[in-house]
């Protein structure tokens, strides 16, 4: 057969291809109506949609984005008051949609809420919380709400700054995003602003539905990239801003030029459509509506200023010997005034470190890579606890009237699932994170799904969906898992990466369904050593470094030459909580004077172990929730509007789980109608059982009728108090013979149309 320019023929089996949804079903705005539940039926109503610009669709519990790469009208205040106390069907799907509908739940329920965000890098999950977030600071404080919650008379509150006049707490909360992007979103080659972090922001509500604050909880901040960039990247935004402050360049001595400053220059410098000198002012501006003392910017300033000096330090060795020697003491004397310190003793302590053996203290012996190694680490660990106090801090001016707080809704802006060619610790952790939230999600579906039945008064057991994710997350957690063994293999003397490899290898290769060799994917060279099985994949991990990374060691010597500095700045409070060996031994003699008992030292803690903590506090928290789920979709690689790679697009929707949101609603009876409905789309087929003046009593006498003339089985559906249950596909047959009775019929009048006239 000739095709048409452009096209080609191939030839499917019967089980490649998927079936086509009825007419009606064309851009349906809630997926899971779609009779036919599947991948491609999936992608075609989001592609449809999305082509119209309609960028929100849902997919039963779901709410579905695609990025629009396009400033859309969408957002206005006068749209977002359309959507306060909307109810779902009402109004298009939007994320206002959803989050009205967690603030009216909240209200009516007395329940905290949840709304879970996630998509790859450059899907929009920050556009969205930014958006949701100011849709809350709206409704918390706009007279409309406050005056339907009976709280009109109530004063909205308000903070005094030297400066700014009165600063709304809803300007707090908004504001506190430019902050944090600042120090925690960098430029990557999928986002010019990617949030190397996750979070987990709750907006806090008074009885009367009230924003009275916030806080901040984050998540798995990328060090790395405070040290090193990859082709394409930057640093951290707040390192550009400051540069463009001549101000602030001579305070604290910094050149022009950034590209004298290796750390944070390795790569790009400015970003398309980003005006550094403009964002500065935003985050200053931030920093002083969120209530910051010019005291505590300066020091934040400086400390980034500290870092690029601190980077320039280079060190040298003569040949044959092991001992490093400082090269230009111009970057760590620069460093050491900002951080206040003394620079010799400080390039001291870097290059011939104190360690304590038994009861002695010895100098030990530093070759260059080490030195440089520890100089990276260092910088690595001020700033992400420079990053940490700012949370802190930002948490206490929002959390500053919180004793009114009755309830909060949490948004969480996390990445997604990763799988790259190479995944490392930081993919483990990442996708651990996400099968985690994918098994609250089926959990919370199946909970939903037995209620919904329970109501009806239909019988039907399902098992719960949460446990299909169980063995991938015990594999993961459990002791003699993933991660205990790592933990324990940190403590092991002589350990390497490989040992870990090995060990992991013996424990569970052909034991753990979810534990796999690591086999190559075709045409690519695959440097891993094992290979889990998530429910979004199979990804294959390489472990090396792993040990360095979860013990993230410092050199203790430097740390406790930091610890020197004026205690009442900034670079002393971050390090309050590190116990150095020099610490610990002054706290021993200290004790020993008072006559108390040796204090146990601080036990080591790996990252392992501090992620594994926030991740059960952010996992126990939400299941005190009741959630809503926002899954956010890069539609293609070019930051491009308009443009759907399919199988771009169809891999997230595996990865984010809505086809296997798709996968368990087909385990049950997913189309679901009210007996109206029902009645009247269907009426054709079964006209004189119809015409019952009840629509329950015609419901049940039209399926009845239906599934004697074995048009329907009755296993396909299940009649519910107030609804039909349905199988999937079953409404296509129903649609089939609706438009064969309609044919018919039309069929039927024109003869008698033809046979009067
Ligand atoms: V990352 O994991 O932090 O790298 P996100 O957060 O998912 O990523 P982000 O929200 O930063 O992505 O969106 C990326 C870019 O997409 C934005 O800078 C905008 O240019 C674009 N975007 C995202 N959402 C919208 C939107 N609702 N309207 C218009 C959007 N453009
Ligand atoms: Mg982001």
């Amino acid at each position: 057969m000739a095709m048409p320019d452009g096209l080609t023929q191939k030839k499917m089996t019967r089980q490649e291809v998927q079936e086509i949804n009825p007419a009606k079903f064309e851009k349906t705005e809630d997926m899971s109506n779609l009779t036919f539940l599947n991948e491609a039926s999936v992608l075609h109503n989001l592609r449809q949609r999305y082509y119209k610009m309609m960028i929100y669709t849902y997919s039963g519990l779901f709410c579905v984005f695609i990025n629009p790469y396009k400033m859309l009208p969408i957002y206005t205040d006068s749209v977002a008051q359309m959507y306060v106390n909307k109810r779902r069907a009402e109004m298009p799907p939007h994320l206002f949609a959803a989050a009205d509908e967690a603030f009216r739940n909240m209200m009516q329920d007395k329940e905290n809420q949840s709304m879970l965000i996630t998509g790859e890098s450059g899907a929009g999950k920050t556009e969205n919380t930014k958006k949701v977030i100011a849709y809350f600071a709206m409704i918390g404080a706009g007279p409309k709400r406050a005056a339907e919650a009976g709280a009109a008379d109530k004063q909205k509150k308000a903070v005094r700054f030297k400066d700014l006049g009165e600063v709304s707490l809803e300007n707090q909360v908004v504001q506190a995003n430019p902050a944090i992007e600042a120090f925690g979103n960098g430029a990557t080659v999928r986002n010019y602003n990617s949030s190397r972090f996750g979070k987990f922001i709750r907006i806090h509500f008074s009885r009367k539905g009230q924003l009275v604050g916030g806080d901040i909880e984050y998540y798995l901040l990328e060090k790395s990239r405070v040290i090193k960039q990859a082709p394409g990247e930057r640093s951290y935004h707040i390192f550009y801003q400051l540069m463009t402050q001549k101000k602030l360049r001579d305070r604290y001595q910094l050149e022009e030029d950034i590209r004298q400053y290796k750390f944070v220059s390795q790569a790009e410098i400015s970003v398309p459509g980003m005006d550094d000198k403009e964002e500065w002012h935003a985050t200053d501006n931030a920093f002083d509506v969120m209530g910051f003392s010019d005291r505590e910017k300066d020091d934040i300033y400086k400390l980034c200023a500290a870092i690029m000096h601190f980077g320039n330090s280079t060190f040298k060795q003569k040949p044959r010997d092991e001992q490093a020697e400082v090269d230009n003491m111009d970057g760590p004397t620069k460093a050491s005034r900002l951080f206040g310190v003394d620079p010799d003793l400080f390039t001291l302590a870097l290059t011939r470190p104190k360690i304590k053996v038994g009861a002695e203290w010895v100098q030990k012996g530093q070759n260059v890579q080490q030195v440089d190694w520890a100089v990276g680490a260092l910088s690595k660990a001020i700033y992400a606890r420079m990053f940490t106090w700012l949370i802190k801090r930002i948490n206490q001016t929002l959390r500053a009237n919180l004793e009114d707080s009755a309830f909060y809704i949490g948004v969480l802006d996390i990445a997604g699932f990763e799988i790259f060619d190479r995944n490392s610790f930081e993919q483990l952790w990442i996708n651990f994170v996400n099968e985690k939230l994918q098994q609250f999600f089926n959990h919370h579906m199946f909970v939903l799904e037995q209620e919904e039945y329970q109501r009806e008064g239909i019988e039907w057991t399902f098992i719960d969906f949460g446990l299909d994710l169980q063995t991938c997350i015990e594999l993961i957690e459990k002791p003699l898992g993933i991660v205990s063994m790592l933990d324990e293999e940190c403590i092991v003397p002589k350990a390497t990466d490989m040992t870990y490899v090995d060990k992991l290898v013996t424990q569970h290769l052909g034991k753990h369904p979810n534990f796999q060799k690591a086999k190559p994917p075709k045409g690519k060279q695959a440097e891993a050593h094992f290979a889990i099985v998530h429910y979004a994949g199979t990804v294959r991990y390489n472990a090396e470094q792993w040990l360095d990374k979860n013990k993230d060691p410092l050199n203790d010597s430097a740390v406790a030459c930091l610890k020197t500095c004026d205690k009442s700045s900034l670079l002393s409070i971050i390090w309050e909580d590190y116990i150095t060996d020099y610490d610990r031994e002054e706290a021993e003699k200290r004790g020993k004077q008072e006559g108390r008992k040796k204090g146990k030292s601080a036990s080591f803690m790996t990252v392992s172990t501090m992620y594994r903590e926030s991740l059960n506090n952010l996992m126990s928290m939400l299941h005190t929730t009741h959630p809503h789920f926002i899954r956010c979709i890069i539609p293609n690689e070019k930051k491009t509007s308009g443009l759907i790679d399919a199988p771009l697009v169809l891999n997230q929707l595996t990865c984010n789980g809505v086809l296997e949101g798709i996968r368990i609603c087909r385990k049950g009876f997913p189309n679901r109608l009210t007996f109206s409905e029902f009645r009247y789309r269907y009426a054709i087929l079964a006209a004189d059982e119809a015409s019952d003046k009840e629509p329950n009593n015609a419901s049940k006498k039209m399926l009845a009728r239906l599934s004697k003339e074995n048009q329907i089985n009755v296993d396909n559906y299940k009649v519910g108090k107030t609804k039909v249950f349905f199988r999937a596909g079953m409404l296509a047959k129903m649609e089939d013979m609706r438009d064969e009775a309609i044919t018919k019929f039309v069929l039927v009048f024109q003869a008698a149309c033809r046979h009067y006239l």
